[in-house]
């Protein structure tokens, strides 16, 4: 049974979760409501030991359109400044520290934070039709949530420039040849591939996938003596844990490795 929050569905199968913007007519527009769904969403699902992998994907023909540029005409709207460190900054930093993977299907167009919250995903799969659109500079604003940070680091400074300054779309297929997206299936099959993925991530070890998620993050940032010494630390900790024993346990038998977390 999906659990529902404002415009956001949450369906559990196994130890996935899939988590859908659900505002088709808006093309999943980003409302207040919807954000806070999304960030309350993704904190219940850090804390939940049944959930090891998360999908996020759009309800429709889109993945999401950013912004519900409507509601910004409310009266109440707060001043942006404070909207993008309220509750954009917060939902991209539950999505980066997330100690679990997400697998964006991105089933549609992704604009403005829309594609922010797939840069924000860990692995991404595109539907064929699927799109990457900065429309930031098209309502006289400059790339957020992320974006200036996230894809110069996915797809390189040049072609993040391009995309931040011109707004010209970036198409599935352009995507998967600058690695931005794992690979593009047709537009039906893109939530069950990105499914399937996180059914294959739910299976490994979890704090080795939370550590690995880690080291990653902020990689940029180290030197490499840094980044060896991260990588040191982090090892200790998965290696003192039941699941590697039980990995090499494993190996050594010729059997699969039941990991249960711990
Ligand atoms: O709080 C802050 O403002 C700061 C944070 C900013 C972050 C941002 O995300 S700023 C960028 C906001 N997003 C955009 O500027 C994108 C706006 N949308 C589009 O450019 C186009 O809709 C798309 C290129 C995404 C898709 O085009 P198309 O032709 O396939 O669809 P459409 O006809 O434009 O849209 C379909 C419906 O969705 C339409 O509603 P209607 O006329 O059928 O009732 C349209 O108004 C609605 N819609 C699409 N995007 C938004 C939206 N409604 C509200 N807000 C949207 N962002």
């Amino acid at each position: 049974m999906p659990e529902r929050r404002a415009d956001l569905r949450v369906e559990r199968a196994g130890a996935v979760a899939t988590v859908t913007l659900d505002r088709p007519d808006a093309l999943n527009a980003l409302t207040v409501p919807l954000k806070e769904a999304l960030l309350a969403a993704f904190q219940d699902l850090a804390g939940d030991d049944g959930v090891r992998a998360i999908v996020l994907t759009g309800a429709g023909r889109a993945f999401c359109a950013g912004q519900d540029l409507r509601e910004r005409l409310e009266p109440d709207a707060l001043p942006l400044d404070d909207e993008i460190r309220t509750r954009y900054n917060p939902l991209i930093r539950a999505m980066c520290g997330l100690p679990k993977p997400i697998v964006g299907a991105i089933n549609g167009v992704a604009a403005g934070a829309g594609a922010s919250l797939a840069f924000a995903c860990d692995v991404r799969i595109a539907a064929d039709g699927a799109s990457f659109l900065l429309a930031f500079g098209r309502v006289g604003l400059i790339p957020d949530s992320g974006a200036t940070w996230l894809l110069p680091r996915l797809v390189g400074g040049a072609k993040a420039a391009e995309m931040a300054l011109t707004t010209e779309p970036l198409s599935a297929a352009e995507a998967e040849r600058l690695g931005l997206v794992a690979r593009v299936v047709p537009a039906g099959d893109v939530v069950a591939e990105a499914q399937t993925i996180a059914a294959r991530l739910a299976g490994l070890a979890p704090t080795a996938l939370a550590l690995t998620k880690q080291a990653l993050a902020g990689t940029w940032q180290r030197s490499l003596d840094e980044q060896l010494e991260l990588e040191a630390e982090l090892q200790g900790r998965a290696g003192t844990t039941a699941d590697h024993a039980e990995g090499i346990d494993a190996f050594l038998a010729r059997r699969s490795p039941a990991f249960r977390g711990d």
